[in-house]
């Protein structure tokens, strides 16, 4: 069960989000875990101004030629946040050249939230990411981003026909599985679905009011992690959601913790989520 994870995503030293979230979780998951900082950054986007922007693209070549010359592979490649349309294109090398016979690849098209894109993203990068979620095994969109990668109306309430149907329009064929988070019928719950060639399952939990900044990052490294030790896409969906449900509680009500949540105090409770 002992797999080698490879991440590419940016680091944004403050704000627990992307690898620094990334890393420990998938760590705790049991799965070594090998990184590829896409770009170093003092803060994430979202809240901070004045950040620092180090673009790592010009490197990605030369650790993947040098991965090359060693003959180093990988069990599953999951992706994140990306900061431009070349770091697109270098990802879908790896992909294609760097995953063992079989392995998955997972894409997080992280990238808007709440009906509008991140800062630093436009339709041209929309574009492109369609062209790495169309190679994914595995996707893991919010509503705002399946929106985006369909050209659908983002709408903040909806019933189960407008997301059949964004699904549907999402998924690239009938081997994709779509695991779309944040998906609230009504006031007091949420929850996420997932769904396979015409096959859609709904796992529906506790909505906690409070949203924070970082919960999507969370998320897919805690279903990557589950994923990866041998629990079905819809299992991983719910060990993902319960944890990330702990890891909102035990962050709300501390409004200097706006920018991430408090995700290592609660770590225990996803190790034990592995366990069952
Ligand atoms: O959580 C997604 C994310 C990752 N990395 C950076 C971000 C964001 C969201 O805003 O700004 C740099």
């Amino acid at each position: 069960m002992y797999k080698k994870v490879l991440t590419i995503q940016d680091i944004s030293c403050v704000g627990q989000c992307s690898l620094t979230v990334a890393l420990p979780i998938l760590s705790a998951s049991g799965m070594e875990t090998v990184i590829l900082p896409s770009a170093i950054l003092s803060t994430h986007t979202a809240g901070f101004t004045g950040f620092t922007f180090r673009d790592l693209t010009d490197d990605i070549d030369g650790i993947a030629d040098h991965w090359a010359k060693e003959n180093i592979f990988f069990d599953t490649l999951y992706t994140g946040y990306l900061g431009s349309i070349a770091q697109i294109d270098k990802v879908i090398r790896f992909a294609d050249t760097r995953l063992n016979e079989g392995a998955p690849l997972i894409v997080d098209p992280a990238m808007a939230d709440n009906g509008v894109l991140y800062s630093i993203f436009d339709d041209e990068f929309v574009k492109n990411m369609k062209r790495l979620t169309d190679k994914a095994d595995i996707i893991l969109p919010n509503i705002t981003e399946a929106c985006f990668l369909t050209g659908t109306e983002y709408k903040e309430t909806y019933d189960e026909a407008y997301i059949l149907t964004l699904v549907k329009k999402l998924a690239a064929d009938d081997e994709q599985t779509v695991v779309l988070t944040g998906v609230s019928y009504g006031k007091e719950t949420t929850g996420v679905v997932v769904y396979k060639n015409g096959k859609l399952d709904y796992y529906e939990h506790e909505k906690i009011e409070k949203g924070c900044h970082g919960t999507g990052d969370v998320y897919a490294s805690a279903f990557v992690g589950a994923y990866m030790n041998g629990k079905t896409a819809f299992e991983s969906a719910k060990i993902a959601a319960d944890y990330t449900v702990s890891c909102i509680k035990y962050t709300q009500g501390d409004e200097t913790h706006w920018y991430g949540v408090k995700f290592e105090p609660v770590l225990g409770e996803y190790i034990n989520l592995l366990k069952k």
